[in-house]
């Protein structure tokens, strides 16, 4: 067996994701008020032990805004809040005029509060907003930090050499590339950086990629689960790669996965309002510090879970990272790009 042939088997014989038997977790048949679905959630351990999943729900208008289920295990049994937990605001918030979408959400210890970075629908097309808040309750709104075409943000949740990091997903005359930048107030940001590219031609990952839920702190980088967009003649299929970053440069991509890790495989991932779509925004750690609940939107209509490990990944990665990567980025470099320096 040669080594490519290898890699293959490992990854089809040992998927590192395995769906919760009981998907879909949420879907519009749960919800306490009319919808038309429920997916894209931002998660996060709550202090007493609750998941919380920050919903995006869609309404019978055709516009999104966020909602709260809660679930003392993180699997089932969730209680969802009775109305929108944060609803937009186009009056205060113009940007916010079609609907709020995909939230993040990231502790900070250092403020003592949770950093939402999510998509306000604006009449200029998706842009990054930022809100903060303690309890899931009342939010302190920053408005738009990153004006559109811009998506698939979130925080890292300290700072980095002083300054605090956004990763986020411009769409630029480059690409759709994911960048990170950095601020001092979380209002003005700069020394925009670009992150992790879209590989080209026929790749799983080509021309289109974003963040998908927030990165993971390991001791060997920050573990970052990202969606690939492949354009087909019946549409879009999303799926999930794997890449690692410098802990202190997060810039810097260490390692790149080949091939995604998981991708739309079943019912509800493959059919719903948009078909052929897994959408993590979040996940949460478990007690042991290894397994990873990675709650996930399917098919643009209902949320579900699959549970993997961030050993597994780590290992997977240090088996299956491309060294051609480096090779490839410098011969497509677009004209007038210098790299980061290294
Ligand atoms: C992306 C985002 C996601 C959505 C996905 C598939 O651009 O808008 O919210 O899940 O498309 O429709």
């Amino acid at each position: 067996m040669d080594h490519k042939q290898h890699k293959a088997g490992a990854y089809v014989d040992q998927p590192l994701f395995k769906r919760y038997s009981g998907n879909p977790i949420l879907s519009r048949e749960n919800w306490p008020y009319p919808i038309n679905s429920v997916f894209n959630a931002g998660s996060v351990l709550l202090p007493d032990g609750d998941t919380l999943l920050l919903c995006r729900v869609e309404d019978r208008r055709g516009l999104s805004h966020l909602c709260a289920a809660r679930s003392a295990n993180g699997f089932d049994h969730w209680r969802i809040d009775p109305k929108p937990t944060l609803a937009a605001n186009p009056r205060e918030y113009p940007e916010e005029i079609w609907g709020i979408e995909d939230p993040r959400i990231t502790y900070v210890p250092e403020m003592e509060q949770y950093a939402v970075a999510y998509t306000s629908f604006s009449r200029g097309g998706p842009g990054v907003s930022l809100a903060l808040t303690r309890d899931f309750k009342t939010f302190e709104r920053y408005g738009v930090i990153m004006s559109p075409e811009d998506k698939d943000a979130a925080l890292l949740p300290r700072r980095i050499g002083g300054n605090w990091a956004l990763i986020h997903r411009p769409v630029t005359a480059m690409g759709a590339h994911m960048w990170i930048s950095y601020s001092r107030d979380l209002r003005d940001w700069g020394s925009h950086k670009i992150m992790l590219e879209a590989r080209r031609g026929g790749w799983w990952d080509a021309n289109k990629i974003g963040l998908c839920s927030p990165p993971i702190e390991t001791a060997k980088g920050w573990l970052t689960i990202y969606h690939g967009v492949r354009q087909t003649a019946s549409g879009s299929i999303y799926r999930l790669g794997l890449a690692l970053f410098d802990l202190e440069k997060p810039e810097i991509c260490l390692q790149r996965g080949d091939s995604w890790i998981f991708g739309p495989e079943v019912a509800y991932e493959r059919s719903g309002d948009v078909h052929d779509v897994v959408f993590p925004c979040g996940q949460t750690i478990g007690a042991d510090g290894d397994t990873i609940h990675l709650y996930y939107g399917a098919a643009d209509s209902c949320m579900a879970l699959a549970t993997g490990s961030i050993r597994s990944l780590l290992s997977w990665l240090d088996e299956n990272f491309s060294p051609l990567e480096g090779i490839e980025r410098e011969r497509e470099l677009p004209i007038g790009r210098e790299e980061p320096s290294r």
